[in-house]
């Protein structure tokens, strides 16, 4: 039985690179609220999410199993079927909430990317399979990503603010493609298509994002409808970060656990007007900037509450970064001297450590020795063991087939971290750290992305890199250390 009542608060933020922060050596964007995390606890330097993607990574940091054990745990549309609904494994939220006696209140705000529904959706009824079903008592979120339809929130199982009469309809087929282009004046309410109208465009795509025109930015997929239940994308750091206090504020008697997912620096970067040029760097530094206030104000609210102590606060990364992700904002251009992904190789999508070793940051005081780092190999796979470890609590022989209890490197009680880990570039191809070595077995596929710029780590020879001594993965030594 556990008798340790601890909260558990999880930010996690989007494509946010290993460099990205002033903590990890970034030096012209402002994050004082995440580097205060590290000053108060502890970085991880070999620390990672399971895939170079949004989806297995999120898949995986909740469930404890690695993501191709889940047939579908990839990049996923906006309308696609929760992953969840076909025999997903059980989460990290189900399992706090479901606790005897320490039964933690569960939240989610911000983005899901895990699939709603089990099937066809209609966004217009009372959804299923909505992170409700897995866990969540609370659920104020985006279906999937800040640049795929449909633009609305969904709070717990219903499109938040929708008004009946526009009803909404979303499609990912481009055989559908027609019935959206047209802007049909009245009902139900048509935003046309990027391709079709570039002139409505206020931020231009580059590669992919070419489908339906809301609010001046076109994005993957088609919608109408639903104009009463838009989101503006300026506003939505504020909107959940209400959501995220207003989670605190009520939740000050039972334990709680809220995964805070933040959408930025994920594309399209549209930062609030208070946030636009803080940084040298053009939208995609402005929006980490954006990112740090977020942190600060869920910190804020832990304050006023009292429940700084009492709450292990974790920060994270779905995966690596990515400059040039399909909208012409000039990231590439405007980086400059910045480096997001550090000393690493590669980013997002990609086999090389740029696309899965991200910032990783704990903080709980009185527990965690503040001010302390570590170069144990950790992933996010492991928060569901580690967790349940603090509460004194063991895994099922159901639960989590992949999570290492790694609470004793966390809490900074150990230095002794993972000696094997499997992760993910894309497609689920799988990669091997072992210790200090990385395997990247062959896979088919172009060595840098046409659209990204990134190497992806593609390559018809074995690679093996020894990320001591070449934390940069520079020297293949594959023909040399053949055993
Ligand atoms: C890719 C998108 C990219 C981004 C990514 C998901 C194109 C050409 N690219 O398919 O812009 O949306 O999916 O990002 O459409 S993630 O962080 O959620 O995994
Ligand atoms: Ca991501």
């Amino acid at each position: 039985m556990p008798d340790k009542r601890f909260n558990i608060l999880l930010i996690y933020a989007d494509d946010l690179g290993f460099g990205d922060l002033a903590c990890y050596g970034a030096e012209q964007i402002p994050t004082p609220n995440i580097d205060s995390l590290v000053r108060d606890g502890r970085r991880f330097l070999n620390g990672h999410s399971a895939a170079a993607t949004c989806t297995p990574a999120r898949y995986s940091l909740l469930t404890g199993a690695y993501p191709f054990r889940h047939p579908r745990a990839h990049i996923l549309a906006g309308d696609s079927m929760s992953l969840f609904a076909d025999g997903g494994h059980a989460t990290i939220a189900q399992r706090l909430q479901g606790l005897q006696r320490a039964g933690y209140r569960t939240g989610i705000v911000g983005k899901w990317h895990l699939g709603l529904g089990d099937g066809r959706l209609d966004w217009n009824q009372e959804l299923r399979h909505t992170p409700n079903d897995a866990g969540f008592a609370d659920s104020y979120i985006m279906a999937a990503t800040n640049d795929r339809v449909p633009c609305v929130y969904v709070e717990n199982r219903y499109v938040h603010n929708l008004n009946p009469q526009d009803p909404i309809w979303v499609s990912y087929e481009e055989s559908e493609r027609e019935q959206y282009v047209r802007f049909s004046p009245g009902y139900p309410t048509s935003y046309g298509t990027g391709r079709d109208h570039p002139e409505r465009l206020k931020l231009m795509f580059d590669h992919g994002h070419d489908g339906s025109i809301v609010g001046g930015v076109s994005r993957i997929g088609y919608m109408k409808g639903g104009q009463s239940a838009l989101w503006e994308d300026q506003r939505m750091s504020e909107v959940f970060a209400a959501r995220a206090r207003a989670f605190l504020r009520c939740n000050t008697e039972a334990p709680f656990f809220l995964f805070y997912a933040l959408h930025q620096p994920h594309v399209p970067r549209i930062v609030s007007p208070r946030f636009a040029g803080v940084t040298p760097y053009g939208a995609r530094g402005d929006s980490i900037a954006e990112l740090d206030w977020c942190v600060g104000e869920v910190l804020q609210e832990l304050e006023e509450q009292g429940l700084r102590n009492d709450t292990l606060v974790m920060f994270s990364s779905d995966n690596g970064p990515v400059l040039q992700d399909g909208y012409a904002d000039f990231a590439e251009e405007k980086a400059r001297n910045h480096r997001q992904a550090g000393p690493l190789r590669g980013g997002k999508y990609s086999l090389f450590d740029g696309g899965t070793r991200v910032p990783l940051i704990l903080r709980w005081p009185g527990v965690i020795p503040a001010g302390g780092e570590s170069w144990a190999l950790v992933s996010q796979t492991d928060f569901y063991a580690s967790l349940l470890s603090m509460l004194g609590l063991k895994l099922n022989d159901t639960e989590a087939p992949d999570s290492l209890d790694m609470s004793g490197v966390l809490l900074g009680a150990s230095e002794l971290g993972r000696n094997e880990l499997i992760t993910e570039g894309v497609r689920h191809n799988t990669l091997l750290h072992s210790e200090d070595w990385v395997f990247i077995p062959p896979y088919d596929g172009p060595a840098v992305s046409a659209d990204t710029h990134i190497e992806l780590g593609n390559s018809h020879s074995p690679q093996l890199y020894h990320i001591g001594h070449d934390i940069g993965q520079q020297q293949n030594l594959a023909q040399q250390e053949p055993e």
